[in-house]
């Protein structure tokens, strides 16, 4: 289903053994080298998703090689089979398969929400590509605000996103605004939060060497 030009909702696009096999790995790159942690704002807040990065580390507002906010420590590389696993997604939700062999995912996020977490309205803007973000999510459900690309405020639209599914963000929705405004605690597959309320992968090109 197409939400606004670019931003594609393919729900149950992971299968459910998919899904347990990629929250498993979520969990064990939460671990380690640099564990996940919730990221300090330079403002002073503090987010309230813990957040394990491979590629390269995101710190508010930057991405770097070492892990200088949380230990120092050398990130993870982002495994062959998730960036695979990024332009078969891509494949899918725009049918153009020129689009799809040429996205060259370098980093992924992963996002642990507990009950409580939340993400505010924000636009991802600290990559030197437009080239789209492939989201991932699993465990429980949650809703998620789409907005637009000019304000953090209306018009939005509000979309349940379910443990398998699959959104892409590109084209002229690649700098929309958009946030998390609750999970719902109890809803994930068995086998797919682990322990750990919602999960969410989003694979970048951040267009750094
Ligand atoms: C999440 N993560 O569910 C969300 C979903 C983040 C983040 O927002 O920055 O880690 S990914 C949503 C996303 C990414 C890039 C562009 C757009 C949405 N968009 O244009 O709406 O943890
Ligand atoms: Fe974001």
């Amino acid at each position: 289903r197409e939400i606004a030009p670019g931003a594609l909702h393919l729900p149950g696009w992971l299968d459910l053994a998919q899904q347990r096999r990629l929250a498993v790995a979520c969990h064990a790159w939460a671990r380690g080298p640099v564990p996940a942690r919730a990221a300090r704002l330079p403002r002073g807040g503090v987010m309230s998703v813990r957040t394990v990065c491979l590629g390269w580390h995101w710190q508010p507002y930057r991405y770097t090689r070492t892990a200088d906010d949380a230990g120092g420590g050398q990130v993870a590389p982002l495994p062959g089979w998730l960036a695979d696993l990024g332009r078969a997604a891509l494949a899918d939700a725009y049918r153009d398969p020129a689009a799809a062999e040429s996205y060259r995912p370098d980093t992924a996020l992963i996002n642990f929400y507990d009950d409580a977490a939340r993400m505010g309205m924000h636009q991802d803007k600290d990559e030197r590509t437009d080239q789209p973000v492939v989201s991932l999510s699993l465990g429980d459900s949650c809703r998620f605000r789409f907005g637009n690309t000019h304000t953090r405020n209306r018009p939005w639209t509000d979309v349940e996103l379910v443990s398998g599914d699959l959104f892409v963000f590109g084209g002229p929705s690649r700098f929309a605004y958009h946030g998390v405004t609750t999970t719902y605690p109890g809803t994930a597959p068995d086998g797919c939060g682990v322990d750990a309320g919602r999960i969410n992968i989003t694979l970048r090109e951040t267009g750094l060497s």
